[in-house]
């Protein structure tokens, strides 16, 4: 995070149409990627500050430009809208010239976010909320999102992503993550079967990591997503996957201990009664693919962490050295554990999903 001081932090928000107020930050060091602050008024939080990665998204314009899009379709009864600020000159970010690109969005007070389920009505919600943002979603035209960053999840790139990583990565970083090197190849020739041809392309938000949910302190009820940087065109299991890979793990992303990573089937089960309770919108093809879903997110999430580890940590925002490669190693753990729950997945998501006819 960059040590941005309160006072410059407070002349940026004058660039912004809210009251004129000398306001209070507080830094939140969640995420790999953008910096975060919370804005607060006389300590009572306000608004959500962020600074934009344009090293990671190059098109932020055309970013910003999805986000209003998608805010247009986001609020209904079981789904809390969130909006942005506008500037002074009515845009829906601003660019300094010396520290980037910063938007400004409302704070929905007495919220939380979890980083992985503790109990079934939280994965419930998960599930279901995650439906109802691709149900307020299928309104809005594909046509109007940009690719914020193309083929983010595509499986083709990573690996020649992660193919280069290893041609120039130093012989001993090669020696350290030899085990998760072979899992990666091993893993990527079974998921080449995987076919996508007969998927509808929708507008998925592509990080539905259960931390990006918002949850009301209240009632525990889930309100809506965060972090929609990715929103733009993908496959439903995308974002199936990512929920599932935190949802039904109940271990950290960097577990370091890997007997705390279990695949925990109430969970699973709970998520799938969340998402049927918005009724059916999923097509059959959609759900066949679901279970597969949930290993190929934790798994292009492993790979592309062990390309970071092998590239010198250039992309992902590390804590520690070897962040990356922990990162990737109970990825892989979990991508493991949800081959072997193929089958039952299988059982349940046929179970309990009713396709949209
Ligand atoms: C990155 O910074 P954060 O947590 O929003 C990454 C996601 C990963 C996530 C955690 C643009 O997101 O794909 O799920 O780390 N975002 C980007 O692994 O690369
Ligand atoms: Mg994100």
């Amino acid at each position: 995070m960059i040590a941005t001081k309160n006072a410059e932090l407070n002349e940026l928000l004058k660039n912004f149409s809210v009251d004129r107020k000398a306001y209070g930050f507080q830094g939140i060091n969640q995420g790999y990627i953008n910096d975060t602050y919370l804005v607060l008024d006389n300590d009572y939080p306000l608004y959500i500050l962020q600074r934009v990665n344009h090293n990671v998204f190059k098109d932020v314009h055309g970013l910003m430009g999805n986000i209003a899009n998608a805010f247009q379709h986001l609020k209904d009864q079981n789904y809390t809208p969130i909006e942005l600020l506008k500037t002074q000159s009515g845009n829906s970010y601003f660019k300094d010239e010396e520290t980037g690109y910063w938007r400004l969005m409302t704070y929905l007070n007495n919220t939380t976010a979890y980083d992985n389920a503790t109990d079934t009505g939280i994965a419930f919600e998960a599930g279901r909320v995650v439906g109802k943002f691709h149900q307020l979603l299928a309104e809005a035209p594909l046509g109007n999102f940009v690719d914020t960053i193309p083929q983010f999840h595509n499986l083709t790139l990573r690996e020649s992503q992660f193919e280069e990583a290893v041609l120039s990565a130093k012989t001993e970083k090669l020696e350290t993550a030899k085990a998760a090197i072979a899992f990666a190849k091993q893993t990527l020739e079974k998921l080449k079967i995987l076919d996508n041809s007969k998927l509808p392309l929708r507008v998925c938000h592509n990080d539905t990591k259960l931390n990006n949910i918002l949850f009301s302190k209240e009632n525990n009820k889930a309100l809506c997503l965060i972090d929609l940087d990715t929103i733009m065109k993908g496959y439903f299991y995308f974002d199936f996957g990512d929920a599932i890979r935190t949802v039904a793990n109940t271990a950290a992303e960097d577990e370091q201990d890997h007997s705390k990573i279990t695949f925990e089937r109430p969970f699973f089960e709970a998520f799938i009664k969340g998402l049927e309770s918005n009724g059916p919108f999923l097509h059959k093809e959609e759900i066949d693919l679901l279970p597969w879903g949930a290993v190929f997110m934790p798994f292009i999430h492993g790979l592309r962490a062990l390309t970071d580890y092998l590239n010198n940590n250039i992309y992902y925002k590390v804590s520690y050295e070897n962040q990356n490669l922990d990162r990737c190693l109970s990825l892989f753990y979990f991508t493991n554990k949800a081959i072997e729950e193929i089958g039952y997945m299988t059982q349940i998501v046929k179970n309990g999903l009713t396709p949209q006819v």
